[in-house]
């Protein structure tokens, strides 16, 4: 960042709710860059380093990788850029992700968004998307849907309670649901 704060988007919502693509229109919309830890966990393993192994194997049981190692991957690609707004998507996902966050960072969201779909729905798209994506299949994906349950859900409760998050209905064609995010950064100001 170059230099004020920046603002933090932690972007939310369980497998295939939509988080990526609807990312991918505020960064067009909004100059927001785009972080997802899901993304930059995958890069790790393509880098195949010490940590790569263990990094896969958590992805293929759809658990969720030490937070330490996630915080720190986020952490270098905020102190790396030159922007300073900023969707992490996919991250918190558990109460111990979000206190370790807040540790290491030092700072709280700004705010949540949470893309809120039926499971039947998050199913259906994750297994039509075809990219290779070692957890896209259905035994990870009953687990990923567990831990979302268990694990992300109290993550974005407590957000509610804080006042920081912001639910979006996320069934519909993307240009639907964008048109509910909208609103969202044109009336924030940041
Ligand atoms: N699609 C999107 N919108 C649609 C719409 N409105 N109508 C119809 N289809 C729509 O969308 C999923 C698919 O649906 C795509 O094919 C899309 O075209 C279509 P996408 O936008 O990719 O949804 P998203 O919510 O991003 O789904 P994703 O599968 O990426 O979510 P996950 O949360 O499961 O995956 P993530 O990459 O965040 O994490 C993967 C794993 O990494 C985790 O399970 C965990 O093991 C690990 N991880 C950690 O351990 N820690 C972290 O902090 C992050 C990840
Ligand atoms: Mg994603």
């Amino acid at each position: 960042p170059k230099g004020k704060t920046p603002f933090i988007t932690f972007v939310l919502g369980g497998p295939g709710s939509g988080k990526g693509t609807q990312c991918a229109r505020i960064v067009e919309t909004f100059g927001f860059t785009h972080l997802s830890a899901g993304d930059l966990l995958r890069h790790e393993i393509s880098l195949n380093r010490e940590n790569g192994a263990m990094i896969l194997n958590t992805i293929k049981e759809g658990k969720i990788v030490p937070s330490e190692v996630t915080v720190k991957l986020i952490k270098r690609a905020i102190e790396s850029s030159v922007n300073d707004k900023f969707l992490i998507d996919g991250f918190p996902r558990c109460e111990e992700n979000r206190v370790t966050y807040e540790r290491i960072i030092g700072k709280e969201p700004n705010i949540v968004l949470f893309f809120d779909c039926p499971q039947e729905e998050m199913v259906k798209r994750v297994l039509s998307r075809n990219q290779g994506r070692v957890d896209d299949n259905i035994d990870t994906i009953k687990e990923r849907l567990k831990v979302f349950k268990t694990l992300n859900l109290p993550v974005i409760n407590y957000y509610a309670e804080k006042g920081k998050l912001l639910k979006i209905n996320g069934t519909g064609t993307e240009d639907e649901i964008f048109e509910r995010v909208r609103p969202v950064f044109s009336a924030w100001r940041y």
